[in-house]
C-alpha cells in the first residue's frame, strides 16, 4: 500500500464523514493527515517497519491515524472506511460534485427531497422543491440546474491531472501483479489529453488471471463490469471506468499503438498499412498472405499472415516507414505532413521552462511573499519570474492601485537586489475594464517591467463587446501579454464568445505574447489555438499563475498541452534563457 492509496483512503474518508455533516474538526484531520502523507518523502511502509520509529512523529499524524495507517499496511482495507461507504449510496457523491452543490447541500437534499441522483436532482429543481428548503432559495436553485447541465455535458470526462493521481497509484498497484512484464496507460490519457473519459491500461504477461484477480482486488474498485480471458473492465468509486487488456511481449507494441489512438491517427496508419500490403491491428503487423497461393506449404497450418512487428511501438511505426510519433501528436492534424517531410518538431520539455510570468504574492489573492516565490522559483531551476498581482478592479483579491504597486515594485527591486540566481521582474496583472481600457493608467504601466492585460469581469458580454475590448488591450503600447485568453474552466464554465482568430491576428501585428496558462483547471491557451499561434509566430508564455508556493509545481500540465499544440521550445518565450529573455523584453532592466 504506497502513500499515495493511504493518502486518496483518508481524503475519501474525510469526503464521507463531511457528507454525513461530521465534526468538521474530525473531518479536517483526515483530510490533513492525507495532505501531510502527500509531502512525505519517504513511505510510510518504511517509517512502521523500522523499529526506532513511529508513524507519529509525523505532524498531522496522531494516535488514531497512525492505527488506520498501520490497519491499511498491514490488510490493505480499512473497516471504516468500507463501513461509511456501503452507509453512502454512491449517486449522492456524486450530487456533491455538481457545480453549485457541494457535500452540505447534497446532504440537505438527499435528506430532506430523497434525491439519490443527478436525474432525481433536476426532477427536485423543475418542479421548484429545491428552492422550498431553508437556505436555498430560487437563485440557488437555478445554479444548480446550470450545475447540472454543465456535469452532464462533461459528461464522466475528468481533468487529465486528476487522472494522473489515479494512474499513479494504479501503476504503483499493478506493477507487483504476478507475470506482469510491462504496464502502460494507453488511450488519451497517453496523448495527453485535457480531459479523460476512460484508462485504458495494457499489461504485458502470459496468463491475464493474476494480474485481473489483483485488479479486482485494488481498493479503489466500486465494481467489476465485465472480465474475459484478455480484457476486464471496472468501475472505480469515483465513477471512473479502467479497461485492463492483457497481451503478449509480441504484441505489447502494436496494443500500445493501437490503444493509445486516437482513432483518427489510426485510420491513417492502418490506410498506410494497406498501401503497403500490410495489416496492423492490436497484435501486431502482418504480412497478407499472397492471394494467388504461392506461399509455401505449410500455409495449410500456420497462420496465413506473416507476423512483422509487434514488441514495441518503434518496431511497429518503422514497419510502416514511419518515425515514432509522441503520443501527445496523434491526433492526425499535422504529424502525417511533419513526418513525411522528415522534421517531426522536438516538443517543448519542462526542463526546456527558465522562467514563470505569472503569479500572485500576499499583496493580493497570493498565500506567499515575493521572497518565498523567489525561492520556490529557485528550487525548480527557473532563472526568472514576474510578480504580477492583481489590480485594484479585482477588488475580491485585494487588488492593487497605483500607489501599492508602486511600494510592491520598490520591494521587488530591493528582493531582486538582494537575490543573485533568480531574476526578479516587476510584473503586473492588469485587468481589461468591463468598458473598455486597462485599470491601471498608462504611466504607471509603462513603468513595469512585464504587464499582463486579463479578463476577469464581463465575461457574459457579447462576442463583439469581448473581442473589441481584448483587442483594444493588445494595442496599447505598455502591454506584453494576454492571459488565460479564452476564461475556460474545464468541466465547470465554457470559454467566453470571443473572436479568437482576430485575437490572433491581433497579437501577431501587434508582437504580443499570449499565455499558455498552465493551471490543470484552466489549461488556456488551448492546444488548437497554440498550434494556431505558433503557425503566426507568435510566442506563447506557459505560466502556473502561482498562488502559492506549491502553486508553481503545475507547469507540467501546461507543457503537456503545449506540446499537443506541437510547441517545440522555440516556440515558447519562457523557455529562453535569461539573458536572451532579456534582449526580447520591450524595457530592459
Ligand atoms: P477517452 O477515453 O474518451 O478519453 O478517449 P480515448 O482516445 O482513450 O478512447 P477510448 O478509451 O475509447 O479508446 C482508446 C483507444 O483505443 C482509441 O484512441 C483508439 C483505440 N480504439 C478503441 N476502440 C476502438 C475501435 O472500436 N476502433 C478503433 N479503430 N480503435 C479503437
Ligand atoms: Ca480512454
Ligand atoms: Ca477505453
Ligand atoms: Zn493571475
Amino acid at each position: 500500500m504506497t502513500n499515495h492509496e493511504i493518502a486518496a483512503a483518508f481524503n475519501e474518508v474525510a469526503d464521507l464523514l463531511e457528507f454525513q455533516g461530521a465534526n468538521p474538526f474530525r473531518v479536517r484531520a483526515y483530510r490533513n493527515g492525507a495532505k501531510r502523507i502527500g509531502d512525505l518523502n519517504e513511505s510510510l511502509a518504511a517509517i512502521a517497519e523500522s523499529s526506532d520509529r513511529s508513524l507519529k512523529e509525523i505532524p498531522g499524524i496522531g494516535d488514531d491515524l497512525a492505527q488506520k495507517i498501520t490497519t491499511l499496511l498491514h490488510t490493505g482495507t480499512l473497516p471504516m472506511l468500507a463501513e461509511l461507504r456501503r452507509e453512502i449510496p454512491p449517486g449522492v457523491l456524486l450530487l456533491a460534485r455538481v457545480p453549485g452543490v457541494g457535500p452540505k447541500k447534497a446532504m440537505i437534499l438527499q435528506r430532506e427531497l430523497g434525491v439519490n441522483s443527478l436525474s432525481d436532482l433536476r426532477e427536485a429543481c423543475q418542479g421548484q422543491r429545491v428552492r422550498r428548503l431553508k437556505g436555498f432559495g430560487a437563485k440557488t436553485e437555478e445554479g444548480i440546474i446550470k450545475g447540472l447541465s454543465i456535469a452532464e455535458t462533461a459528461g464522466a470526462r475528468i481533468r487529465w491531472a486528476d487522472a494522473e493521481v489515479i494512474v499513479q497509484n494504479l501503476i504503483e498497484y499493478m506493477r507487483e501483479a504476478p507475470g506482469v512484464r510491462q504496464l502502460e496507460v494507453a488511450g488519451s490519457y497517453r496523448r495527453g489529453r485535457d480531459t479523460v473519459g476512460d484508462l485504458d491500461l495494457l499489461a504485458d504477461a502470459d496468463d491475464g488471471g493474476p494480474a485481473m484477480d489483483r485488479f479486482a482486488a485494488w481498493m479503489h474498485v466500486q465494481e467489476v463490469v465485465s472480465r474475459g480471458d484478455t480484457k476486464m473492465t471496472v468501475r472505480l468509486v469515483s465513477g471512473m471506468q479502467v479497461d485492463l487488456r492483457v497481451v503478449l511481449s509480441e504484441s505489447f507494441g502494436a496494443a500500445l499503438q493501437y490503444f493509445t489512438g486516437s482513432k483518427e491517427h489510426n485510420v491513417v496508419v492502418r490506410a498506410r498499412a494497406k498501401q503497403q500490403g500490410l495489416k496492423v491491428n492490436e497484435w501486431g503487423v502482418f504480412r497478407a498472405a499472397s492471394a494467388d497461393g504461392h506461399g509455401n506449404e505449410e500455409t495449410a497450418v500456420s497462420p496465413l499472415e506473416q507476423y512483422v512487428a509487434g514488441r514495441t511501438e518503434h518496431e511497429v511505426y518503422a514497419a510502416l516507414g514511419l518515425p515514432w510519433f509522441p503520443p501527445e501528436l496523434r491526433e492526425a492534424r499535422e504529424e502525417f505532413e511533419w513526418a513525411a517531410a522528415g522534421r517531426l518538431p522536438e516538443l517543448v520539455s519542462l526542463e526546456d521552462i527558465r522562467g514563470d510570468l505569472h503569479m500572485h504574492t500576499t499583496a493580493s489573492d497570493g498565500q506567499h511573499s515575493i521572497e518565498e516565490m523567489v525561492a520556490a522559483a529557485r528550487a525548480r531551476g527557473r532563472q526568472y519570474i514576474a510578480i504580477t498581482d492583481h489590480s485594484k478592479r479585482v477588488f475580491m483579491a485585494r487588488g492593487l492601485d497605483t500607489q501599492r504597486l508602486r511600494l510592491q515594485w520598490l520591494e521587488v527591486d530591493r528582493v531582486n537586489r538582494q537575490v543573485e540566481d533568480v531574476e526578479v521582474l516587476k510584473g503586473v496583472e492588469c485587468d481589461i475594464l468591463e468598458k473598455g481600457g486597462m485599470d491601471l493608467p498608462d504611466d504607471v504601466l509603462a513603468e513595469a517591467d512585464w504587464v499582463i492585460a486579463s479578463v476577469h469581469y464581463g465575461q457574459s458580454q457579447s462576442r463583439a463587446q469581448i473581442t473589441a475590448r481584448v483587442l483594444q488591450a493588445l494595442e496599447n503600447p505598455h502591454v506584453d501579454m494576454l492571459a488565460h485568453p479564452t476564461g475556460r474552466l474545464i468541466n465547470r464554465r465554457d470559454p467566453y464568445d470571443i473572436d479568437m482568430d482576430a485575437v490572433l491576428a491581433a497579437a501577431a501585428r501587434h508582437g504580443k505574447s499570449l499565455e499558455l496558462n498552465a493551471n490543470p483547471a484552466r489549461l488556456d491557451l488551448h492546444e488548437v489555438h497554440c498550434a494556431a499561434a505558433r503557425r503566426l509566430g507568435i510566442p506563447i508564455v506557459i505560466n502556473t499563475d502561482a498562488h502559492s508556493a506549491a502553486g508553481m509545481d503545475v507547469m507540467k500540465y501546461g507543457v503537456l498541452q503545449a506540446r499537443r499544440g506541437g510547441l517545440t521550445a522555440a516556440h515558447v518565450l519562457n523557455a529562453l534563457p535569461w539573458a536572451e529573455f532579456r534582449q526580447r523584453m520591450r524595457r530592459r532592466p
